[in-house]
């Protein structure tokens, strides 16, 4: 049963989110084929219901940690899409000041801890994010996002083991998109099922479709009350779809166009927008007015990022360690 219900304000800010998200992405993809950002970029679009479903249940305090693809996680988290922008650019005003680049964003305020990229690394990560807000007292939860490819990865298994043994206020997402790079999750496991390895730890877990944000909504939604009581973490497999490559540079010709076609006949946000006008929550007026927002706030974030300055040579030695003064860091 959900407890946060979904109203039509719940549709509204669905939209805005994702629309957000995606128009963000796209412009991220035209700007890295012009050479203005530089490195990785791996984009998101496609599976924004994974996020924005999550983000109706959750509270500001709670905590966000995913791997690479971590645009949409950090903004709608909180980080704003100049912030986000500028680190794509590598610009002192950057959400990790222009040193993290795309896979490292990361903002203390919001409670997004990263941007990893080292698969699978952020699991233990989210698992101890839990632990230290039980440990503390704190009714905050930690959303500790992941890729199919992830959970081959041994650190998957110890941190699920631990968070349940000390009941920990952990919600696991497996971002399931079908691929790790090129390769299909048919072809590294007879299992395919990925939501039952979480079943070895008798933790609660369950397939989703991440194609609907209601689905992801009500899914998260139950997961969160548990870990809040107490009653420690979940394991969700969200089936989504990547619509863009691997990463910049993939071409992605290990899958068919009639698969990616059958994927965006459901988009998620194509479906929000259906709901919203079939129930009349918004008139074409609402819908222009969103989009003109969003074009001109991602416009923005381009001036934004293009007039900030480069970090200065001194920011190498900064954020480095906690402690200030650590002894080897040289002058
Ligand atoms: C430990 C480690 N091994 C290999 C890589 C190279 N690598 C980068 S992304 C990736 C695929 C991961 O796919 P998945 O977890 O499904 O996430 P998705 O890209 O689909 O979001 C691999 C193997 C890495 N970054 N870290
Ligand atoms: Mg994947």
């Amino acid at each position: 049963m959900s407890s946060i219900a979904i109203t039509k304000e719940t549709y509204l800010e669905w939209y805005k989110l994702m629309l957000l998200l995606r128009k963000f992405e796209e412009k991220a993809g035209q700007l890295y084929g012009q050479q203005k950002i530089r490195g990785f970029c791996h984009l998101y679009i496609g599976q924004e219901a994974v996020v924005a479903g999550a983000i109706s249940v959750l509270k500001p305090e709670d905590s966000m940690i995913t791997a690479y693809r971590d645009h949409a996680h950090a903004i709608a988290k909180g980080v704003t899409p100049n912030e986000a922008m500028a680190e794509l650019y590598g610009k002192i005003t950057g959400c990790s000041k222009g040193k993290g680049g795309s896979m490292h964003f990361f903002s203390k305020e919001h409670k997004f801890m990263g941007g990893h990229g080292i698969v699978g690394g952020q699991i233990p990560l989210g698992a101890g994010i839990a632990f230290a807000e039980k440990y503390n007292g704190n009714n905050n939860v930690c959303v500790c996002y992941m890729g199919d490819g992830a959970v081959r990865q041994g650190a998957f298994n110890e941190a699920l083991n631990m968070a349940m043994l000390w009941k920990l206020p952990v919600i696991f997402v497996c971002e399931n998109n079908g691929y790790a790079m090129g390769t299909s999750v048919a072809r590294t496991t007879n299992m395919i099922d990925i939501y039952k390895m979480g079943l070895g730890f008798d933790m609660p877990s369950a397939p989703v479709d991440g194609m609907d944000v209601v689905a992801v909504h009500n899914a998260m939604d139950e997961a969160v009350q548990r870990a809040r009581k107490g009653d420690g973490p979940t394991f969700l497999e969200i089936r989504t779809y990547r619509y863009k490559g691997h990463s910049m540079s993939d071409p992605a010709k290990y899958r068919t166009k009639e698969e990616l076609e059958e994927y965006k006949h459901r988009d998620p946000i194509l479906a929000v927008k259906a709901t919203i006008v079939n129930n009349k929550y918004a008139d074409d007026k609402w819908f222009e007015e969103v989009e003109a927002d969003v074009k001109q706030r991602i416009d923005d974030s381009v001036k934004f990022a293009e007039e900030s300055p480069y970090p200065d040579v001194e920011e190498l030695y900064k954020d480095v360690y906690v402690q200030e003064d650590y002894p080897f860091i040289l002058d």
